[in-house]
């Protein structure tokens, strides 16, 4: 979560110069399909994300204001679960503050498998034993709760020993916890904000918590420090790695955090670092950070505990505290991004240097939805006499994804040149509304325009930055000229999701269209003649399956 009395007084300088409009009439039908958002009211931070095993489901807990669009206490752990990654069932609100004026903030839950905490008896079965460990704010503290549940995580009973943790502070919060085997312990890491720090506990049992060590003004610091993570990851093998190694190390750790105001992008965004966890101390390799999405709307991820093939899946909340409390959407703010699969890869930053980078695949499953229309383009150079134009409004309900693979020849243009491929994504019934997106060669960056659109929020809000950029490397150096660059895009009627080179870098920005001016043409275009073949170039429209 977030300081408080910055957010009211952003609120209240912008209010005074916008009027804050809540009715949005049919911007309302512009909920995502495959991004959770709550059917009423406001949502951030994911917390107490986990997959019971018994049941194969997937738990996705949320920093929910059930009583209004807008962030406000008290406020609740909202629930929503999914069979599938893809599409979520909303659930009943799982945690609720204590009080009116308090907040059940963000946290995390893990399976206590062996009952260390003592809390269960053999009527739960062992793959539900879920226990939640999150911040009870009140006005005076921010304190470690802990809550368990004996139905499986629809509902969870507070230890009558709260709070488990405390620390004399209103700046204390986001604990997120797992498992660690090597030393048969809990660890928690959880955030003293302002202090700039990620301090780390060990526990028995989940109710004694003891300081092993702080992680502290590391990387980007922003304002503040939030919704720390530590998560476990196979290490690429490397002979010729141009980053440290240690070519033994089977594994790698990852600690995450969210800082919150004071991003690059500005306003909110995730950073992590790559070294060693050894069950107290985390030492990263590198004295580099790296920011885990490089658009404006993803932030405060976290990862699942107990995935069932061990790997890491994450969620991050795509909004942006900078404007989040004022988008055009009713009656209810925010939506999650995809889940993602995170792994560790090298990464060509450029020519001489390969760093050690988290890559991003995107979780959709197939499976629940329909394919509308299809086209695909390939092997051509691709010239201004070119223009492409897909009609794609067979069958379309706002989903759409592509995959773009071109290479640039930086022979074939001057320094003056605007030498861009640019890919169009336009609206339905208002053509005036659409997403310029592209790359261009002298910036060798992918940019992104989400400004041209009549919606008043996007004109008017100043923090709602409409043309964004991605410092784009290529996914294969062809030769001392050619490189080849891939994306892959999906658009879900108000949110942008762009994967870079399968990955390694990731870019996710909301849009706002008028209502149900939903994405049915596809244009591609380029400024100048020689630089661009087209290797792979395919888009179709989804729907959900009912
Ligand atoms: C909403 O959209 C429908 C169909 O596009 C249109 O007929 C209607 O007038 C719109 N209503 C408002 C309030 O804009
Ligand atoms: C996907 O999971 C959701 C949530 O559990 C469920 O409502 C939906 O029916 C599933 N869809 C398919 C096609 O399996
Ligand atoms: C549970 O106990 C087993 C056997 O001692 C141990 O290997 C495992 O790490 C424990 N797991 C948890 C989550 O407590
Ligand atoms: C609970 O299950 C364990 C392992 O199966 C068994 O040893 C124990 O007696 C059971 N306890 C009760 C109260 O049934
Ligand atoms: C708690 O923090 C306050 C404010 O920093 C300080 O005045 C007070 O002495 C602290 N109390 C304890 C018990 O440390
Ligand atoms: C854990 O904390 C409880 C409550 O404070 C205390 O009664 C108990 O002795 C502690 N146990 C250990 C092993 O420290
Ligand atoms: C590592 O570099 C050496 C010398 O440049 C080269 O012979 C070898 O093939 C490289 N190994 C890999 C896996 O790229
Ligand atoms: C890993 O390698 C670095 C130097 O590259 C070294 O300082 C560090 O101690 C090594 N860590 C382990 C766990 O071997
Ligand atoms: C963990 O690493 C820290 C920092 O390198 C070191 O001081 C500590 O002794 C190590 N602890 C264990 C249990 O290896
Ligand atoms: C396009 O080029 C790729 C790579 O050179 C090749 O695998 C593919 O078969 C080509 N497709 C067509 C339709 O020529
Ligand atoms: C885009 O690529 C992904 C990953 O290879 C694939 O799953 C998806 O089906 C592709 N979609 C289209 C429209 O080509
Ligand atoms: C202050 C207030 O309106 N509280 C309500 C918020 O929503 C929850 C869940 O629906 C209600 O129980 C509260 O009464």
């Amino acid at each position: 979560m977030k300081l408080l009395s910055i957010i009211t007084l952003a609120a209240a300088t912008l209010a005074s110069a916008t009027p804050i409009e809540l009715k949005y009439g049919n911007e309302s039908i512009n909920r995502p399909l495959i991004h959770m958002t709550p059917s009423y009211g406001w949502m951030n931070d994911p917390n107490g994300l986990w997959y019971d095993a018994k049941e194969k489901l997937w738990h996705y807990y949320f920093q929910y204001n059930p009583n209004d669009s807008v962030w406000g206490l008290p406020l609740y752990w909202g629930h929503a679960t999914s069979k599938n990654l893809t599409t979520w069932d909303q659930q009943d609100a799982a945690i609720a503050p204590l009080k009116n004026d308090s907040g059940a903030y963000s946290g995390s839950i893990v399976v206590d498998v062996n009952n260390t905490s003592g809390f269960f008896d053999n009527a739960t079965d062992p793959r539900q034993r879920a226990v939640a460990i999150w911040t009870y704010n009140t006005p005076d503290s921010e304190t470690q709760y802990i809550s368990y549940s004996t139905d499986g995580g629809y509902t969870f009973i507070n230890y009558d020993g709260n709070p488990a943790l405390s620390n004399n502070s209103t700046q204390f919060r986001d604990p997120k916890v797992i498992w660690h085997e090597e030393s048969q312990k809990w660890i928690m890491t959880v955030a003293k904000s302002q202090e700039f720090k990620i301090a780390i506990y060990s526990s028995p049992n989940l109710k004694n918590w003891t300081h092993e060590s702080d992680f502290t003004k590391e990387g980007l610091l922003g304002f503040q420090y939030e919704c720390p993570g530590l998560s476990k990851f196979s290490a690429p093998q490397s002979d010729n790695a141009t980053y440290p190694t240690n070519s033994t190390d089977s594994t790698k750790w990852a600690l995450f955090i969210s800082i919150n105001p004071g991003s690059p992008q500005g306003g909110s965004s995730t950073e992590y670092f790559i070294g060693d966890f050894n069950g107290t101390h985390f030492v990263p390799d590198f004295p580099y950070t790296s920011i885990l999405d490089l658009g404006r709307d993803f932030y405060a991820l976290q990862n699942f505990y107990n995935s069932p093939d061990g790997e890491v899946y994450g969620i991050g909340w795509a909004s942006n505290w900078m404007y989040s409390n004022y988008v055009p959407t009713d009656p209810w703010r925010s939506s999650t991004s995809l889940v993602r699969k995170f792994s560790l890869e090298e990464f060509q930053a450029n020519p001489e240097s390969k760093l050690l980078n988290i890559k991003s695949t995107p979780v959709i499953d197939y499976d629940t939805l329909n394919f509308g229309e299809t086209f695909s383009y390939e092997n051509e150079t691709f010239d201004t006499n070119n223009s492409l134009s897909y009609d794609l409004s067979k069958n379309f309900d706002g989903l759409i994804e592509f995959n773009l693979t071109y290479t640039v020849n930086g022979s074939a243009f001057g320094k003056s040149d605007f030498a861009d491929l640019s890919l169009y994504l336009i609206g339905d019934s208002n053509s005036d509304e659409y997403l310029r997106l592209g790359f261009e060669g002298n910036a060798a960056a992918f940019f992104i325009d989400r400004g041209n659109t009549d919606v008043e929020f996007v004109k008017e809000n100043p923090f709602f930055t409409t043309r964004m950029s991605v410092n784009n490397q290529p996914s294969r150096y062809i030769d001392s000229e050619i490189s080849q660059y891939k994306v892959y895009g999906i658009a879900d009627r108000n949110i942008l999701e762009l994967y870079f080179n399968d990955g390694s870098q990731v870019s996710t920005n909301t849009y706002f269209f008028t209502g149900g001016n939903f994405i049915t043409e596809v244009d591609l275009e380029v400024g100048v003649d020689g630089v661009y073949q087209i290797e792979e170039f395919k888009v179709r429209q989804m729907t959900l399956k009912l």
